[in-house]
């Protein structure tokens, strides 16, 4: 047993250049830890909430409350505190917040002190995070989901798809997945650019999408595996992240792009008509996340055959994991530390979902920082699968670079096997 000695909180700066919260969490003897939070720019409604100044002073989106919360009521209650105690740090957090989503102390100040807090403990075991996690369990590498093209929040709504990914479903090593991911992203690139099409990248760091159509993107995709010299499906397959509470409510999907109007049967009848024609394995929130009826009707119609991942309509919450599960509305979770706002939420939803036989991503946000922590979070937890955002820009890289490091230790590969249907 080690104690906390000291919790130290400051500003530092995201990938999107905004402020964000670190946390310091030292023990007695010297180890520490650290955790950022990181932010979403396409939120839950349901998601711990992002503590925030508002205000005209840096757009609004200062830190100080949060900060503050970590320093005045966080901190004194931790100093003394066991670091192995996770769960009964995690419960505290939340105690004190006393919300029920986290709107008093901070979803932000949660999620940074809950993983410092990790990072500290493993550091006092003298392990990296992922096999403090493991604790002597076998875990697989996850299998990774790489964006390529950006869109909806993340490219100013240039696209309503918010994410284009692959999954190298061919892959029989980790390495080789990355491999894989890089040819396509530069087929890609490459594609855009002979098109007159290339104006930069989107939040994620996938090409920014200068397409007429939703269904420009998904062909240009193909295109790029195929020009990559891989098979569509075979090699290499699509997800996609619809993101589409940004763009639906109350049963009705503006498509900005298309000038048109769906009601969800519509909206999940062109989704599936995507899947006929593309080679899509995994689609994350097709639906809004106020569309639970919807969900279950798109999950009975396609779940057999595609992975569908909750990530709004579930928000890294056990509770939502398991009435998903009994309405059999999708089959698998996106899981987001600071969605729920502690590492236990987040095991807690997991493990709900795995309870269900789903399956499991571990996810980055769209605004990052060098923090690697999900990357052990989903190697540790045997989550299975990992999405980071794309294949450039160094808060992404720094996180698929610290999946290379993990797989030089020999852990197998899970690969295709760890999709959802
Ligand atoms: C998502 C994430 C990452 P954001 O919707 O899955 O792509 O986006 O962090 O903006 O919520
Ligand atoms: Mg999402």
């Amino acid at each position: 047993m080690n104690k906390i000695s000291e919790v130290v909180a400051r500003r530092v700066w995201d990938s999107r250049g905004w402020p964000t919260v670190e946390v310091e969490v030292r023990l007695a003897g010297g180890r520490s830890g650290r955790g950022i939070a990181p932010a979403g720019a396409s939120r839950g409604l349901h998601e711990a909430v992002e503590l925030r100044d508002g205000g005209p002073a840096l757009s609004g989106k200062g830190v100080s409350r949060a900060l503050a919360a970590v320093r005045e009521t966080i901190a004194p209650a931790l100093i003394g505190h066991d670091v192995a105690d996770q769960e009964g740090i995690d419960r505290l957090m939340v105690a004190l917040d006393g919300t029920p989503n986290r709107a008093h102390l901070g979803g932000n100040a949660l999620a940074a002190t809950s993983m410092a807090t990790l990072f500290a403990a493993a550091a006092d075991a003298g392990l990296p995070l992922w096999k403090y996690l493991a604790g002597g369990k076998a875990v697989d590498l996850p299998l990774p989901q790489i964006q390529i093209f950006g869109g909806g929040a993340h490219a100013g709504r240039r696209i309503d798809i918010q994410d284009l990914m692959v999954i190298a479903v061919g892959a029989k090593s980790f390495d080789r997945a990355l491999e894989m991911t890089c040819d396509v992203y530069h087929a890609a690139g490459a594609l855009m650019a002979e098109r007159g099409q290339l104006q930069g990248i989107a939040d994620e760091g996938g090409w920014w999408p200068a397409f007429a159509s939703n269904e420009e993107a998904l062909d240009t995709l193909v295109k790029a595996i195929e020009r990559a010299g891989f098979v569509p499906g075979e090699d290499v397959a699509i997800a996609l992240d619809i993101a589409a509470s940004e763009f639906g409510e109350n049963g009705r999907y503006r498509l900005a792009l298309e000038g048109r109007e769906l009601d969800s049967d519509a909206m999940s009848q062109m989704l599936a008509g995507w899947i006929d024609r593309y080679p899509i394995v995994s689609i994350e929130d097709p639906l809004a996340e106020d569309d639970a009826k919807g969900l279950a009707a798109f999950t009975r119609a396609v779940g057999a055959r595609v992975q569908i991942v909750g990530d709004d309509f579930l928000v890294t919450n056990a509770a939502r994991v398991e009435a998903a599960v009994e309405a059999k509305a999708c089959n698998a979770v996106l899981l987001k530390p600071n969605q729920a706002g502690t590492v236990t939420e987040l095991r807690a939803a997991l493990r709900a979902a795995q309870a269900a036989g789903w399956g499991s991503i571990v996810s980055a946000r769209s605004g990052e920082t060098e923090d690697v922590a999900i990357v052990h979070l989903a190697t540790g937890l045997n989550a299975g699968q990992l999405k980071v955002g794309s294949f450039a820009r160094s808060e992404r890289m720094a996180k698929w670079n610290e999946a290379v490091r993990i797989a030089e230790t020999g852990l197998p590969f899970r690969g295709k096997a760890a999709l959802a249907h």
